[in-house]
């Protein structure tokens, strides 16, 4: 959520498959950005609309796209930041290595954040990587790495800060690296009692961020019990919202399909359309 709100209009979010929550709050409706996991297209909302990059299921390739945005800005003197958020699972991938590479090398205006949950589905971060920590691993990049707890709201937004205004400033790319815990399974196709305990799961539970923002916010005094159960209502109303709307079934044209691969659909694309059309028609007739 942080990390939809330390960036400027005019930014650009690069998420992965998983940052619906992050391209909420940079302004597209939730059905819009479930759109993708739902199944219906390959994106819900046109990415120039709100500067989020569509959602990307094969991890870590929006890191090297973030990157070729951020250069672009650069060479053209614009003074946009891109923020790219990928798995712990996914800094195992080439683009990571590439992206970062090319971005600290160009001191292109992006920032890595790593939201490290701890498992790549069932594969823990400890069969994932060596390093002492992910931020670690920026150094060997020739770019700043930054460590904080993924479960505090506040120090994520204030590091992201950070990031985001020394890469804006011209001081290039910053990794940081967010810890948390995964507490469900990865998806309900996942049995995550296969591979850790539920005494894990519950250490962890105690430090639920939800729960921690709500206390720093009581703590400050800045909401009492009032303020608290009508941010809750809202959400509450928000999710009924949103389970209504996703579960209304849309009537879509198979022939969007052909939309959006290339800027111009090629002769193949134009072919395949034609046959599926004349299939549609058979059917139809039938
Ligand atoms: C290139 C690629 N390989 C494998 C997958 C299958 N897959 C989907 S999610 C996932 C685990 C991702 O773990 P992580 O990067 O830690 O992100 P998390 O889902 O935990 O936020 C895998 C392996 C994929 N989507 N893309």
């Amino acid at each position: 959520m942080a990390a939809g709100l330390v960036l400027e209009e005019r930014d650009w979010l690069f998420p992965s498959y998983r940052d619906t929550l992050a391209a909420v709050v940079r302004g597209l409706d939730p059905v819009q950005a479930l759109t993708l996991l739902r199944g219906d297209w390959h994106s819900g909302y046109d990415p120039r609309e709100h500067r989020v990059a569509p959602l990307s299921t094969p991890l870590a390739t929006q890191l090297p796209h973030a990157v070729g945005l951020a250069h672009a800005a650069h060479l053209k003197g614009d003074d946009v930041v891109a923020l790219a958020l990928v798995g712990d699972g996914g800094t195992s991938e080439g683009d990571f290595h590439e992206a970062l590479n090319f971005a600290a090398v160009w001191q292109a205006p992006v920032v890595f954040l790593v939201q490290n949950n701890g498992f790549a589905i069932s594969v823990p971060l400890a069969k994932q990587t060596a390093a002492p920590s992910l931020a670690h691993k920026a150094v060997g990049y020739g770019m700043p790495g930054r460590l904080v707890d993924g479960n505090d709201a506040a120090a994520v937004h204030q590091v992201l800060g950070e990031a985001v205004r020394r890469a804006r400033g011209g001081g290039g790319p910053t990794l940081v690296e967010a810890v948390t815990y995964r507490i469900d399974a990865h998806t309900n196709a996942d049995d995550a009692t296969r591979y850790r305990s539920d005494a894990e799961v519950e250490a962890w539970r105690e430090h639920d961020p939800i729960a921690l923002l709500e206390a720093a916010i009581r703590d400050r005094g800045l909401l009492g019990d009032d303020g608290i159960r009508a941010v809750r209502d809202s959400a509450e109303r928000l999710a009924a919202d949103l389970r209504t709307r996703m579960h209304q079934d849309p009537v879509l044209d198979p022939l969007e399909l052909f939309e959006h691969v290339y800027a111009e659909k090629t002769s193949q694309l134009r072919e395949q359309a034609a046959q599926l059309r004349a299939e549609l028609d058979a059917e139809g007739e039938r």
